[in-house]
């Protein structure tokens, strides 16, 4: 893939702190020679968070910070203190971003809200300080809980955009056109394949200060679900509109048959994408007259509603504008959509799946720290514990 600033995929190292150990500290001060444990608890190491945050778009910021490290908790002192409790990390993701265990492949949380927060790793837990351990016969406990230990994995994110309706269609049909048509956005045209290599949100203004979000994606080819083309990699961004927009060239030779390629490439990416609403426009349209039009109109799929618009003359496009906002928001689609928002479920992948994926997204190359915290467990002894009740 070409160096680009829209990242939606980065694989990042996070380390959650391990808990500060109990401290094993027994009393003597001055005339108070036995003065029994008084050991403090370790404190708690820090969390690892995903923090959905709306300023930001992609997960460019994330490329070269590849670490996150949360702070270790600091063991407990002498006079019953606590240690201090280990930072927490928060990772600032773009809303829709997605998590997986890099290794396994199992799908770990969903960040959809801005402000939503999920904790990826929890902090180990601080140990008990010897305080907790007296009783009646054991009144010099020379021991301590240790600290939990650290968690750590190495985590995908993956981000699918959030957008009202998701363009599909070939290269070349018109879908970057259209978007710069209806809404403020300027993605690339041009007459070749393959002008679009990331996708563009744009705001569709509808009457009355209202509007909706459109995703022109890369266009999808026959045999897309094999890698043929781009790949079928950026479908994941239209896998959480409610409503997706088939876009079909006036000047193909059959309709129909186009649209049932991309519905059938579609399929093999998830099958779930069939339940979504869906409706097909006919675009460039301003190539073909009236009586073309009507010959067209005879062989088109019956099963979803059809507008033919063209994106430069404008041409249909306040229809097309009434049709998708009727789509988006009549009374049953709308309970639907609401369903199908819940219902988005992110499947766990394979282990070599995701070994796969990451290898493709050339992303691997980078080094991550690996501190053994092993050793924490073993119980210590504070220095000065000899010198007491030595009788
Ligand atoms: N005559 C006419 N030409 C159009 C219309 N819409 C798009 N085009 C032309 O078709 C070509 C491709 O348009 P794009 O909008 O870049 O197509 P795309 O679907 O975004 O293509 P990719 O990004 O490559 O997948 C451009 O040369 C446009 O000028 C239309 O309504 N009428
Ligand atoms: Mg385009």
């Amino acid at each position: 893939m070409p160096e680009s600033n829209f990242v939606d995929y980065v694989k990042i190292f996070c380390r959650s702190g391990k808990g500060g150990r109990g401290s094993a500290h027994l009393r003597h001060d001055k005339y108070i020679p036995n003065g029994g444990p008084d050991g403090g608890d370790g404190g708690h190491g820090g969390d690892v968070i995903l923090k959905g945050n709306r300023n930001y778009w992609t997960l460019l910021h994330l490329r070269y910070q590849r670490h996150a490290l949360a702070g270790n908790g600091e063991p407990g002192g002498s006079n019953k203190c606590f240690g201090k409790d280990g930072d927490d990390i928060i990772i600032d993701v773009p809303c829709g971003t997605v998590a997986y265990n890099a290794v396994t492949g199992e799908y770990l949380c969903d960040v959809t809200d801005d402000g939503q927060r999920v904790v990826l790793l929890h902090g180990g837990r601080g140990g008990l300080g010897n305080w907790h351990f007296r009783t009646a016969t054991r009144q010099a406990p020379r021991f301590a809980q240790p600290g939990e230990p650290a968690q750590e994995m190495m985590v995908v994110l993956e981000l699918k955009l959030l957008a009202d309706v998701g363009l599909v269609g070939f290269p070349n049909a018109g879908k970057s056109t259209l978007l710069s048509a209806i809404s403020a956005a300027k993605p690339k045209i041009a007459n070749y394949p393959f002008t679009t290599l990331e996708p563009n949100l744009g705001i569709v203004p509808y009457r009355d200060g209202k509007s909706f979000i459109m995703a022109d994606i890369p266009g999808i080819i026959e045999g897309a679900s094999e890698g043929k083309g781009l790949g079928l990699r950026f479908l994941r961004h239209i896998e959480r509109n409610s409503l997706l927009l088939f876009m079909v060239p006036a000047d193909t030779g059959n309709i129909a048959r186009d649209y049932e390629v991309l519905l059938g490439e579609l399929t093999r990416f998830n099958p779930e994408m069939l339940d979504k609403r869906r409706v097909l426009a006919i675009t460039k349209c301003d190539l073909i007259d009236e009586e073309l039009q009507a010959m067209l109109e005879e062989n088109i799929p019956t099963d979803l509603p059809h507008v033919f618009i063209s994106g430069v003359s404008g041409y249909g496009l306040p229809q097309l504008k009434d049709v998708l906002w009727n789509e988006l928001n009549n009374e049953s689609n709308r309970i639907e959509a609401d369903y199908l928002s819940e219902k988005i479920v992110h499947r766990s992948k394979s282990a070599d799946e995701i070994r796969a994926e990451v290898d493709t997204m050339g992303d691997d190359d980078f080094e991550y720290e690996y501190e053994d915290n092993a050793d924490d467990g073993e119980i210590e002894y504070e220095d000065d514990i000899e010198t007491v009740f030595d009788k």
